[in-house]
């Protein structure tokens, strides 16, 4: 049977995403501050990045280069223009703008390189969708202020928004806040936790999860001022959230095993509850009183929550999750690190992340049920160890097959299902640095960087065969795949 394949409209937003402190480099350029990226050490697939404060000879810390997009970005450009990208991720990196966060005044060499960044992006057709924060905020916040658990931040952040949201008016429309807000629901992983809100504890530190609550309700007050502000300085701004999303499933029809997946989607997405409903869900006040968890919300924040809501839900997917209940947790608590289990239905990644394609089907009708938003595919993709062919290329086979798989199950949900959907931006779509691991070697890239994890490497861009393959699928409008 010959598989039937869907057109997307026109005006669909086809692209690429990346985030600034895993592929620009230049951390000490042109009046740059130290990010949470830039003290962050290599990791591997099996063991963690390391947090150290300050730098230490002989470390290698693979953020302070990336892949040098500082100094390459016409060439770079110029590539994602050949395969006809419409629009382009990146975040912008708060550093560059306010060295350490809470200054008054913007760095204007910063501002500057962004600029130029757009301008050769809109010279070649491509629009700049930008992420405000992307796991890289000024380090000093963090041992200043102990990051998102202090109000202060919400002041430091809405300047620092207002400042870019006005300075690129007319050249940016789409914005998204905070990159994967949700992934602090981790905050038994420091690493997670420190990303996402800058608070740098170790494990085990009493009251962990009740700072997560409270950094993250920081966050999604300042996003919502945000969005709010956004609107006032251009009425056409989109403002999204941005959410990490990895369907929860329960591994048996149980029904302990159906409720325990249901307290787990709760607890991972109540963010996109808030941030696109402008309230709490009522389950989670009474967990925070069973927990002793104290988290506080004024009046002032619920009607900046309700007034703020975000005009779409960005996201990015990888992979699903699945859970079970067990009998010692009969209150269906759910901590990520401890209840996923592996779904015998599906294959892993090098890395252990479950292979889905109709998981992101099945993703995108459940946020539209629920939270009624346009949505933007900001982030997929596969990561793998690729290697250089004789010929001198990649050939990257396996890239191509999920991209396949995915695409088709996100042009169902469009066409099938009426998913309402703005773009879709695979993840790396240049090769860069990861972000979990600090690697170079976990590649996403239709374009390849030659570079190892020690940083070895002339740099040199070269394309695979998911070059070609994208490609045409964006001149197909993505008919063919
Ligand atoms: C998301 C992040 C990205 C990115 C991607 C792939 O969580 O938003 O920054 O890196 O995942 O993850 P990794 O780099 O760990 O493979």
């Amino acid at each position: 049977m010959t598989e039937k394949h869907y057109k997307m409209p026109k005006d669909f937003l086809w692209g690429g995403a990346v985030a600034a402190h895993q592929f620009e480099g230049g951390w000490q350029e042109g009046g740059k501050g130290v990010s949470i990226a830039d003290v962050m050490t290599a990791g591997n697939k099996d063991t963690a990045r390391r947090v150290t404060d300050g730098v230490v000879d002989g470390e290698i810390y693979p953020n302070h280069w990336g892949i040098d997009f500082y100094h390459r970005y016409p060439e770079d450009i110029e590539l994602f223009a050949e395969m006809g990208f419409k629009c382009f991720r990146t975040s912008i990196a708060w550093t560059r703008i306010f060295p350490n966060g809470d200054e008054v005044e913007p760095n204007e060499e910063g501002l500057k390189f962004y600029d130029n960044v757009f301008d050769e992006l809109l010279k070649h057709g491509i629009q700049p969708i930008i992420t405000l924060s992307h796991f890289e905020m000024p380090y000093h916040l963090v041992k200043e202020y102990g990051g998102w658990t202090n109000r202060k931040l919400i002041d430091f952040f809405v300047n620092f928004a207002e400042v870019v949201m006005k300075r690129y008016k007319g050249k940016v429309k789409y914005w998204m806040t905070f990159n994967e807000i949700n992934n602090q629901v981790s905050w038994d992983d420091p690493h997670p936790l420190l990303q996402d809100s800058g608070i740098n504890v170790k494990p085990g530190t009493p009251g962990m999860e009740e700072m997560m609550y409270q950094a993250a309700h920081n966050e999604m007050v300042a996003s919502a001022k945000v969005v709010q502000l956004g609107h006032q300085i251009d009425k056409n701004y989109q403002i999204g959230a941005m959410i990490a999303m990895c369907p929860i499933y329960p591994l048996t029809a149980k029904p302990e095993d159906i409720m325990m997946a249901e307290r787990a989607m709760q607890t991972r997405y109540y963010y996109g509850d808030v941030q696109a409903n402008g309230e709490y869900p009522n389950w989670l006040p009474k967990y925070w009183e069973r927990q002793g968890i104290n988290v506080t919300i004024s009046d002032e924040d619920r009607e900046i929550l309700r007034k703020g809501t975000v005009d779409y839900i960005g996201f990015s997917y990888y992979m699903s999750f699945t859970t079970k209940s067990t009998a010692e947790n009969p209150e269906y608590v759910y901590t990520e690190s401890k209840d996923l289990v592996d779904n015998p239905y599906v294959q892993k990644s090098d890395w252990g992340w479950q292979i889905d394609p109709v998981g992101l089907r099945y993703s995108m009708n459940w946020m539209q049920d629920r939270w009624h938003k346009p949505q933007f595919i900001v982030e997929n993709g596969f990561g793998a160890y690729d290697k250089k062919e004789s010929d001198g290329r990649v050939h990257d086979d396996y890239r191509i097959k999920y991209f396949h798989d995915h695409v088709l199950e996100m042009e169902k949900a469009v066409a099938l299902d009426g998913v309402d959907l703005i773009g879709y931006t695979p993840w790396g779509c240049i090769d860069l640095i990861s972000a979990s691991t600090g690697e170079m070697a976990k590649r996403y890239g239709f374009i390849y960087v030659d570079q190892d994890d020690e940083g070895n490497g002339s740099l040199e861009r070269s394309k695979k065969d998911s070059f070609e393959w994208y490609k045409q699928v964006i001149a197909s409008d993505g008919e063919i795949l």
